[in-house]
């Protein structure tokens, strides 16, 4: 059947069409409305991208992209002659993340309401172009939004320290799937990894070489450094949330300032991997100065409106205290003007009733999460044994850790976050986030082979309105080659068709 429809069809087909274009339904996260119709569009170096001024930012991004991608350096005008082959972004009646785009014979347009949408729409557009020229585009029409406002990933910096352009080709990478947070875990018992002046030991000594599991690495980020890096990620749309984890995983910092400890004795430095052994002095006020001093700090390096003050494991603070610490911590945050985010022990505490608390149980069922929630507490998803992208996919998987699991991808894609846990409702759910904890991952390589491809299929969670594992695995496998082009190491799933 295909050997003769084929010749047919190149008869019959304008030359634009010849090549073969990426289909408009092979996009990851699949859009909400896909119209295939026309013969599309050849993109050339002559290709002109058009925008208003106040969309110049996700223009000259868009120039980026095709550079890397054809070696094209198209240039970026404010109004291109009226038939003009053209990439044209523009005003639309597509609010917040939407957009709108439409390939013709003259070329492309994205409408949108604001740079967030235009943006998304260029990350679609991405994907549509060929690997190699001539760069035929498909004809039709997208239209799309997403399902959940908070689609995040999760970088653990204090087991083993990631440096600012490791971190940066990660936001590179997730920002194409359109996830538009990342959570960065700045504390733990091994190390501490941002700068706060008002407790300089916090780094020269918690961030100090050796500090990463096993000995292994240590750094921190300077302000510099993070403002430098939030700068980056808003440039791809993408908002950086910090996590200082208390009262438990605290360890490095009460090496560096022992007055943290109950009985003010500096406890050994520690890079095994256990949880749960440290906790801040919940009895102590100087605890309530430094808890405020970091966060005062956080707040003011942050534009974001999320301050995630960890909460969870802290099996070495007993309930009573650990509830009256977040009673008092959780409304710090809201003082300097920012939401509060924890882990989903928080919800023990009333406090958390106007928070936000990360489910990260592999239960469908948790009685206190599902109180706070009827109480007003949102929730973003991230069960351990769906969404951790430190689990090692099957027990062959040379890194990670299983103690939530083995997580294939069909695993990873397979559930829904607005009905997976009970009491849990859409209406509470703000989104998905996809952690990656980082006992045993050294390089950018290491956090690429984890992350990709699961990565996919949490961002199609976060963004698609429906779910279907068949489409899934099929644009899942047509992307590889994308992955392979840019020296992305992932794991080559057995489940997937890589083409
Ligand atoms: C549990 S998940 C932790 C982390 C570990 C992780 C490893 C959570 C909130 N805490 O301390 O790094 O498991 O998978």
């Amino acid at each position: 059947l295909l050997a003769c429809a084929l010749p047919l069809s190149l008869a019959s087909a304008p030359a634009v069409a010849a090549p073969p274009a990426v289909a408009l339904t092979s996009v990851i996260p699949a859009p909400v409305a896909v119209n295939p119709h026309g013969p599309g569009f050849r993109l050339t170096g002559r290709t002109v991208i058009e925008a208003p001024r106040s969309a110049r930012p996700v223009a000259d991004r868009l120039a980026e992209a095709v550079r890397e991608a054809t070696g094209y350096r198209l240039a970026v005008v404010g109004h291109a002659p009226r038939h003009a082959a053209a990439i044209r972004l523009a005003p639309g009646r597509t609010g917040g993340e939407g957009y709108e785009l439409s390939v013709g014979r003259d070329g492309v347009s994205i409408r949108s309401g604001g740079n967030a949408g235009l943006f998304n729409g260029v990350q679609t557009l991405r994907q549509l172009l060929p690997l190699r020229a001539p760069y035929a585009i498909a004809g039709g029409e997208i239209v799309d939004k997403p399902r959940f406002a908070y689609r995040g990933v999760h970088l653990d910096l204090a087991r083993h320290f990631h440096t600012p352009d490791e971190v940066k080709r990660y936001i590179d990478e997730i920002s194409q799937f359109k996830v538009n947070y990342l959570h960065l875990h700045l504390s733990d018992d091994q190390g501490w990894r941002i700068q706060i002046d008002s407790w300089p030991r916090l780094t020269t000594v918690g961030g100090a070489a050796g500090t990463g599991v096993d000995g292994v690495g240590g750094g921190y980020l300077t302000k510099a450094q993070y403002r430098d890096l939030v700068r980056y990620a808003a440039s791809r749309h993408v908002t950086i949330v910090p996590e200082i984890d208390m009262p438990g995983h605290v360890n490095a910092a009460q090496v560096a300032y022992p007055e943290l400890t109950c009985d003010g004795v500096a406890p050994p430095p520690r890079t095994d991997t256990a949880v749960g052994y440290s906790s801040l002095c919940i009895g102590k006020e100087i605890t309530y100065r430094f808890v405020e001093d970091v966060i005062r700090e956080l707040a003011a390096m942050t534009p974001g409106p999320l301050i995630h003050i960890g909460g969870d494991e802290a099996h070495a603070t007993p309930q009573a205290d650990y509830i009256a610490f977040q009673e008092r911590v959780l409304p710090l945050v809201k003082k300097y003007g920012k939401t509060a985010y924890g882990w989903n022990e928080i919800t023990q505490a009333p406090a958390s009733h106007t928070a936000i608390a990360q489910y990260w149980d592999t239960s469908t069922t948790n009685p206190t999460v599902a109180a706070a929630v009827a109480a007003g507490t949102k929730v973003i998803m991230s069960p351990a044994n769906r969404t951790y992208l430190d689990m090692k996919y099957d027990p062959s998987t040379r890194l990670g850790l299983s103690w939530a699991g083995y997580i294939e991808v069909r695993t990873a894609y397979d559930w829904d976050p607005g009905t997976h846990v009970t009491g849990v409702p859409e209406s509470a759910v703000l989104g998905i986030e996809a952690p990656l904890w980082s006992e045993t991952l050294r390089s950018i390589e290491d956090i690429e082979f984890m992350a990709f491809p699961r990565l996919a299929a949490v961002a199609e969670l976060g963004w698609s309105p429906t779910r279907d594992w068949e489409s899934f695995r099929t644009r899942l496998g047509a992307y590889g080659p994308r992955w392979t082009a840019r020296g992305v190491d992932f794991y080559p799933s057995p489940q997937i068709p890589w083409t």
